[in-house]
């Protein structure tokens, strides 16, 4: 499928602040970069990296009534958890306003957490967003190192800093953050 990713850019600039615009054009261009690299498909890459913030900044009150009007019941770690929200409320917004494929909505649904069986364009998406150009965080030039080696051996040591950072400050970790962890874990040679 062609995306018309001019009206993405549009629909993201008018909902999104200047940081956060800047920083999905900055993982939208990560993620045609890895598609490259990976043999995925780089339209489709970079049209979920401009689409995976678009909820984003929607208040948490009108997130609720999203979720409600469109018949989305969260989970008790769900609803715990905020910062997931815009991931699950943005694949469905994305599924009504512009119907795009399943494999991009999937992307962006699972940009947070991860999922057990990612396909090549949720591991591009979910990557590109620790490793985009606005990205500073200590460790970041790690994480661009390993996306060079695999997507794989990157979503290892993304994950592996979100389940110690939520537990850190003691906040909830969802089951498929877990379940995407470990089984990047088994799959691997272990030192
Ligand atoms: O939207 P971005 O900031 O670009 O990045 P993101 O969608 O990966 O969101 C990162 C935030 O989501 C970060 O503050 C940690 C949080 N997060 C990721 N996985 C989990 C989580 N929060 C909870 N409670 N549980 C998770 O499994
Ligand atoms: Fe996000
Ligand atoms: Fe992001």
């Amino acid at each position: 499928m062609r995306y018309n990713t001019d009206e993405f850019i549009k629909d993201i600039r008018s909902r999104l602040s200047d940081a956060r615009f800047y920083h999905s054009m900055c993982v939208a261009d990560e993620a045609m970069a890895l598609a490259k690299r990976y043999g995925g498909d780089p339209h489709a890459a970079y049209a979920a990296g401009i689409l995976h913030d678009v909820l984003k900044e929607q208040p948490r009150d009108e997130a609720l009534r999203f979720f409600a009007s469109h018949g989305v019941k969260l989970s008790p770690v769900e609803l715990a958890a905020p910062k997931l929200w815009h991931a699950i409320a943005g694949a469905v917004y994305i599924t009504e306003t512009y119907a795009p494929e399943q494999a991009l909505v999937d992307a962006v649904r699972y940009h947070t957490t991860g999922r057990v069986g990612m396909s090549l364009p949720e591991k591009i998406l979910f990557v590109a967003d620790f490793i985009s150009a606005d990205r500073d965080y200590p460790g970041v030039e790690d994480m661009r190192t390993r996306a060079k080696i695999s997507l794989a051996y990157a979503m290892e040591e993304g994950l592996r800093f979100t389940v110690y950072e939520l537990s850190e400050r003691g906040a909830v970790i969802h089951p498929d953050t877990v379940a995407c962890y470990n089984e990047i874990v088994l799959s691997q040679e272990r030192k």
